[in-house]
């Protein structure tokens, strides 16, 4: 009997944590966006990365929303719109941010703003401003979004995806530790979810780490025609005990995604 409402309540659970993963809309419009500048900017280098020296080196907003410049850096930084060779154009400057600065902008129009650290002009970066309302498909910049949430299965982890265009091709990676502990490459999303399967149960001190790298939204076999944004498009960590997480937002070309996570705090004993 016992086992029984335990199971119960745990599908209870799992259901609300499909609830939360479903209802993404509340991320769509990008109110905020967070952008530190890379650890050691203050030297070059930073800008011979993947990630630029400003994280994220593109980051998408909507129009009215706002930018939180924060320097987590240990050196002084600026954030000033205009670019190193054309100088300040006045939009925006915080001016010098010492460390643990910072400064809010919010644009009032759409439009690529792009700015540069005075100090360290190998620093670059841009920003987006989206109207309301922007084109939400996956093709020609609109955006693709994927949630992520987790409940756990009979000693294992159960990851579902959600996401908001059909036909997404993909890779998704999980590790616990540094040891993957799920890979699964080429996977075709025929319909808005997709769950798979994962022995590994997270923990506070050991989490799972989930990765989804989105390569394109199209048919299996016809990449060429594939559209859309490729690029890493969400990422979770998975701490049973924890509830809703959601850990990190990440631009991908010109296009901002946003992961969600929802958990369920019901461990199930067998
Ligand atoms: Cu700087």
């Amino acid at each position: 009997m016992k086992t029984i409402a335990i199971c119960s309540l745990f599908v209870l659970f799992a259901m609300v944590a499909g609830l939360v993963a479903t209802t993404p809309a509340a991320y769509a419009d990008h109110p905020e966006v967070t952008i530190v500048p890379a650890a050691g900017s203050g030297a070059p280098g930073c800008e011979e990365t993947a990630d630029g020296c400003y994280i994220p080196s593109t980051a998408t907003v909507a129009v009215g929303g706002t930018v939180i410049m924060s320097n987590t850096d240990t050196a002084a930084h600026t954030y000033t719109s205009g670019t190193p060779d054309n100088g300040p154009d006045g939009i925006f400057d915080t001016s010098l941010l010492m460390a643990g600065g910072s400064f809010e902008w919010s644009p009032t129009e759409a439009g690529e703003y792009p700015y540069f650290c005075m100090v360290h002009p190998w620093m670059v970066g841009t920003i987006i401003a989206e109207a309301e309302g922007a084109d939400d498909h996956g093709d020609d910049g609109g955006e693709l979004m994927v949630s992520i949430a987790d409940s756990q299965v009979m000693g294992g982890t159960q990851i579902e995806l959600t996401f908001s265009e059909l036909h997404v091709n993909y890779d998704i990676t999980a590790t616990q530790g540094g040891e993957v502990v799920l890979q699964e490459t080429n996977q075709h999303a025929m319909e808005s979810t997709a769950t798979h399967q994962i022995d590994a149960v997270g923990s506070d001190d050991n989490p799972i780490d989930v990765e989804v790298v989105s390569l394109g939204i199209g048919a299996p076999g016809a990449e060429a025609d594939w559209t859309g944004p490729t690029g890493t498009v969400a990422t979770a960590k998975v701490v049973p005990e924890f509830g809703t997480i959601v850990m990190m937002v990440l631009t991908v070309a010109i296009i901002s995604i946003v992961a969600v996570t929802a958990k369920s705090r019901v461990i199930p004993r067998f």
